[in-house]
């Protein structure tokens, strides 16, 4: 079992971050260092997926979940994640039960979905495995999570919360913002009463729900909402930024 399975099947809170920074090396770092899952982010970056499937071996080296987030709902990306040995795929904008269904049918085998068949991938160690234990592991690896990030996602979370064979859920603030007219202001009350209706219907039918804590003064209240999953801080290149920042002004300031 993976370490984000493994860490949220014992009820313990998992920790992450996206990796924006496209490096294997960086992956191993992170697994290093601790963190239970990295997501590989192929939305807004442009990495490619040549290098994608690198950083998923360099996570299983240093033993940290990967998650895969795509650019969109696509099967082509989803699929050659999945073949590339990711341990899961987060699909951004999720925002109906309809939609919902597609990407768990491009992501799992059948009986669940309807993934395409083949033998000789990495991640089915290219030909070396018996199809059907193939398929059969996978469906027990693999996650699908869903990020719900629109307005329109919120109006239909009892229905997306029914979909058979979505795993968990992943909230994105910055976009759920920007949905409601409110850029930026990821705890305005508005926000943040939205989020809370997705947690606690979402925890309700057993679905476990992830979000970014921005800042670290973000993480014990985003718990406290019902978060099993967090990515802190959010993303590697803006640690690294703000870090870097603070370093270079104390240095020059001594
Ligand atoms: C968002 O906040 O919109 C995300 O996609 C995750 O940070
Ligand atoms: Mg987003």
């Amino acid at each position: 079992m993976h370490k984000l399975k493994e860490v949220l099947a014992g009820g313990q809170t998992a920790y992450g971050i996206f990796s924006a920074l496209k490096d294997p090396a960086v992956i191993e770092i992170l697994g290093y260092v601790g963190y239970d899952y990295v997501v590989i982010d192929l939305e807004h970056t442009a990495l490619d997926l040549q290098m994608m499937e690198h950083m998923i071996r360099a996570a299983q080296i240093a033993n940290i979940s990967s998650i895969v987030r795509t650019p969109q709902d696509d099967y082509g990306t989803i699929l050659r994640a999945v073949e590339s040995g990711a341990d899961a795929v987060m699909i951004p904008h999720l925002v109906s039960k309809q939609q919902g269904e597609k990407i768990v049918g491009m992501a799992k085998y059948q009986p669940i979905g309807h993934r395409g068949i083949d033998g000789s991938t990495r991640v089915a160690r290219y030909g070396g495995v018996l199809i059907t234990e193939h398929m059969k592991q996978e469906n027990e690896r693999v996650l699908v999570i869903g990020m719900i990030e629109d307005v329109e996602a919120v109006e239909n979370i009892d229905e997306i919360i029914t979909v058979q064979g979505l795993d968990l859920l992943f909230i994105g603030p910055s976009d759920l913002a920007g949905s409601f007219g409110l850029p930026g202001q990821v705890t305005h009350p508005k926000v943040r009463q939205a989020i809370q209706v997705v947690m606690d219907k979402s925890n309700k039918a057993g679905i476990k729900v992830g979000i970014p804590a921005f800042r670290p003064s973000e993480l014990k209240e985003v718990i406290g909402m019902g978060a099993s999953f967090v990515t802190t801080p959010a993303v590697d290149a803006s640690h690294l930024t703000q870090s870097l920042k603070a370093h270079l002004e104390s240095v020059k300031n001594m």
